[in-house]
């Protein structure tokens, strides 16, 4: 078995969120429609720069059952009106499958939303925090801080991404600067 891993160890770099040999995406704010409340501003900012938000480097060492992957994700800190720079956000397709987020630098928030009773819950991720994420939970995260939000994601190698449910009904719930503080909001 263990000679079938190429490669165990890797070295990272959590500010860029790079790990050599990784599989990269990167989310401008152009693919970004319709997760912020302010369309307004968001055109407004699109018309500036396709702003880079974040970028998820994953490492996918082996897909058999009890297998895990893992993300660094890399958060840039911004606001679209008063609405911090977000994550997409979206459910696993095995939605049973939870997760766990550690936080490595900066500050900032998860919102948690069940499926399906719609009930939110914040919960601080940053540096010196980690977070567990249930299954059958959407899972977005907000960088409310001035630097780079930077974690580890750490799921079932079967998870999946679902973007398209939550996308269709986007978040309940919104967070945004209201006297200087991040207050979570009605959409
Ligand atoms: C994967 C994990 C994270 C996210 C990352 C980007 O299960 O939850 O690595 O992929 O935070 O968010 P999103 O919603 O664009 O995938
Ligand atoms: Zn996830």
């Amino acid at each position: 078995m263990l000679e079938t891993f190429k490669q165990l160890a890797h070295p990272y770099d959590a500010l860029s969120a790079e790990i050599p040999g990784g599989k990269v995406v990167e989310r401008r704010l152009s693919q970004l429609q319709g997760c912020f409340a302010d369309e307004a501003a968001y055109q407004a900012a699109l018309e500036k720069e396709d702003s880079l938000l974040y970028r998820v480097t994953a490492i996918e060492p082996a897909d058999g059952t009890g297998d895990l992957h893992y993300g660094l994700g890399a958060l840039y800190p911004g606001k679209i009106g008063n609405e911090y720079f977000l994550t997409k956000g979206h459910l696993h397709s095995a939605r049973e499958a939870a997760e766990v987020y550690i936080g490595l630098s900066g500050s900032g928030y998860m919102l948690l939303e069940d499926e399906q009773s719609g009930e939110s819950r914040l919960e601080p991720l940053g540096k010196g925090s980690v977070v567990y994420v249930p299954g059958y939970t959407a899972h977005r995260t907000m960088n409310t801080s001035t630097e780079p939000l930077t974690y580890f994601g750490i799921y079932p190698a079967n998870a999946g991404h679902d973007y398209g449910a939550i996308a269709e009904r986007n978040f309940l719930k919104i967070l945004v600067e209201e006297n200087g503080k991040p207050t979570l909001k009605d959409r």
